[in-house]
């Protein structure tokens, strides 16, 4: 007899009839295979899917080159199919499951003749821990199928766990003929299912990461008593060898893969690598909080990584133990046979061609490297790869960072009242927006705990999802608002950001350890100037005021917009959320301003 797992792939390959139908055991062996396959044979939209390139410098480096209109995630295409629009909440694209399934099935029909159905097990989580998962993708698409090698684990693990069970996510996926009109991410949370047709891209398309990791898994999170965040999760080792795990929430290319690899500028800090991306956050069996981190790779932005900024990054693109080690849209120095992307150490090459192709010099107003070109890589290769990144118990969680990109109002660092509090500060969080995603960079919209686009459900259930796990936790993290990035008069970041952030975190620790205090302020509680190590930084004075400067009345619009904001979930709305946002109003002063 079939198992739901040979039933499900069998009904798969009868709706997009496939040539062949390839089941991966994720070898390098394999792996080397398949990118033959991609430079040689398969093509997107006209073009090889791997291009070699000169492994001198870069070991099992490939490039990649995606359809242009596919080169970061589409919200506006993303869709959380619950049976009903209000489960989805106003944070999502909704539609109804059966009418989703009605329009993929007929864009799934026959989409794969010609072509090579992969069929990928793979595990989210140590094949160990109690927290993992098991899943199964199927693609038609050879750099999806290479990718996911590295972002997961994947091969007879999975298998194994899965047996004759029907418990494994399931991901479907076709690259279809890349034409955005037919391109739908579709997620149905009840059934653990994920479709996806029609791109190629990184978030879009390697559905274990925020397809399943983060929409369906917050989703289980719910109902099962956990968290599935937007969070990267690092060890900071200190002068006497003590190691304080954190887990930190910012938005898409706003710095976690940057932390989560950082090189302390601190003398004596070490970091210790866990994750950069994704955690899952569990109550242990002790009652404190333990991530994991259900990958096994970097998807990082590639444009600013340098030795400068991301040392340990460049190392780990450096170490040839796993094979490969993709580029995808990045700029490539022609003379070389190299990638190459905008602040990339040395001198600019003299012969470049851009993301699309095309001769590129500094001269020119366009960027050589995609904004969202990115390199995808093992974890195993990281020099700073934590001890525990295995341990299938996760690491106890001792704060949660929450932050964003804001040029304006929000401090450097700030840490909560309580629990309560700190939920509030992850609910409240404002962002300008990036790259990583298709829309207008530089805008200013709420994205609670980062989350605004990989929440699987109503936001004002999360919230109140984050409050009840609170109460559960014998010993809650301390949680902390962040921003690196605020601007001086010239448009100038005050703060040196990368190795530097230490700092902040130094000061962070010293307050878990309760060794040193803080200055209450309406937002929170600040550093005293004295507490927060600027040795040998040369920042004015009046300056590192400004990181921390409190403008009530830059506070007014800033008030109304999250009023507007948490008003859209109406009845979802924790009564405790209004509860803060409240208090903070009458603290700043603008108590009128508060209907609730
Ligand atoms: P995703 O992979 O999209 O989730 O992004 P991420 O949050 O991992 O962001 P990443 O670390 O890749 O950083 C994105 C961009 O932010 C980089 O290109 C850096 O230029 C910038 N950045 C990261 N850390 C800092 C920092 O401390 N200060 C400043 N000014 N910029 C930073
Ligand atoms: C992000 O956009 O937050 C990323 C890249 O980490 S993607 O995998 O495309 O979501
Ligand atoms: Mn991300």
């Amino acid at each position: 007899m079939a198992t739901p797992l040979e039933k499900w792939v069998d009904e798969q390959a009868k709706l997009t009839t496939p040539d062949r139908i390839y089941w991966c055991n994720g070898s390098e062996e394999e792996a080397r295979r398949l990118v033959e396959i991609g430079i040689k044979e398969e093509k997107i939209n006209g073009l090889p899917v791997f291009q070699k390139l000169n492994d001198k410098h870069w070991p099992n480096a490939y490039f990649h080159r995606s359809h242009p209109t596919d080169v970061a995630r589409t919200e506006h295409l993303t869709f959380i199919c619950h049976p009903d629009k209000e489960t989805a909440g106003p944070n999502n694209n909704w539609m109804d499951p059966r009418e989703a399934k009605e329009k993929m099935t007929k864009l799934f029909s026959g989409c794969m003749k010609g072509r090579t159905m992969y069929v990928l097990p793979y595990m989210m989580g140590h094949p160990k821990s109690p927290y993992a998962k098991a899943c199964v993708q199927i693609t038609d698409n050879s750099y999806v199928a290479v990718s996911m090698r590295l972002m997961t684990r994947m091969g007879k693990e999975a298998l194994d766990r899965i047996g004759s069970s029907d418990d494994f996510v399931r991901g479907l996926h076709s690259i279809g003929d890349l034409n955005p009109d037919r391109r739908f991410i579709m997620h149905f949370p009840q059934e653990h299912l994920v479709w996806s047709f029609g791109s190629g891209y990184g978030g879009n398309a390697l559905l274990g990461k925020k397809c399943f990791a983060l929409r369906i898994a917050s989703y289980l999170g719910l109902k099962e008593g956990w968290l599935a965040e937007h969070m990267l999760i690092m060890g900071i080792e200190d002068p006497k060898g003590k190691i304080t795990y954190i887990a930190a929430a910012l938005p898409s290319a706003c710095g976690k893969t940057n932390l989560a690899l950082m090189q302390s500028a601190l003398p004596g800090y070490k970091i210790w690598t866990i994750g950069d991306d994704i955690a899952w956050l569990n109550i242990g069996p002790d009652g404190r909080l333990y991530a994991i981190n259900p990958e096994a790779g970097f998807f990082g932005v590639a444009p600013g990584t340098s030795l400068k900024t991301n040392p340990q990054m460049i190392k780990t693109l450096k170490n040839d133990k796993f094979f490969p080690t993709l580029y995808t849209n990045t700029a490539l120095d022609l003379d070389a046979n190299e990638p190459w992307w905008n602040g990339l150490d040395g001198a600019i090459p003299k012969n470049i061609e851009d993301w699309q192709g095309n001769p590129w010099n500094p001269s020119m107003d366009t960027k050589a490297a995609h904004p969202n070109s990115r390199f995808t890589v093992s974890i195993y290769n990281c020099p700073s790869l934590s001890n525990e990144f295995d341990n299938p118990a996760g690491v106890p969680i001792s704060a949660i960072l929450l932050g964003g990109r804001r040029s304006s109002l929000v401090p450097l660092v700030m840490e909560a009242f309580n629990w309560q509090h700190g939920v509030f500060l992850g609910t409240r969080t404002g962002s300008e927006t990036t790259a990583a995603a298709a829309h207008q960079v530089g805008v200013l919209r709420r994205d609670p705990m980062a989350m605004l686009p990989f929440c699987g459900y109503n936001m004002g259930d999360y919230f109140g999802h984050w409050l009840n796990i609170g109460k559960k936790l014998k010993q809650p993290p301390k949680i902390y608002s962040i921003n690196w990035f605020r601007t001086d008069e010239d448009g100038k970041f005050i703060w040196p950001g990368f190795g530097e952030n230490i700092r902040v975190i130094k000061w962070i620790i010293d307050r878990i350890g309760g060794k040193t205090g803080a200055k209450e302020t309406p937002l929170g509680l600040v550093p005293e100037l004295k507490d927060l190590d600027l040795s040998g930084l040369n920042i004015p004075q009046d300056k590192v005021k400004k990181l921390f400067a409190i403008d009530p009345s830059e506070w007014t619009a800033e008030l109304q917009d999250i009023e507007k904001y948490f008003g859209q979930f109406g009845s979802h709305m924790p009564e405790a959320i209004w509860q803060e946002y409240r208090a903070l109003a009458e603290k700043l002063g603008q108590s009128k301003s508060s209907k609730k």
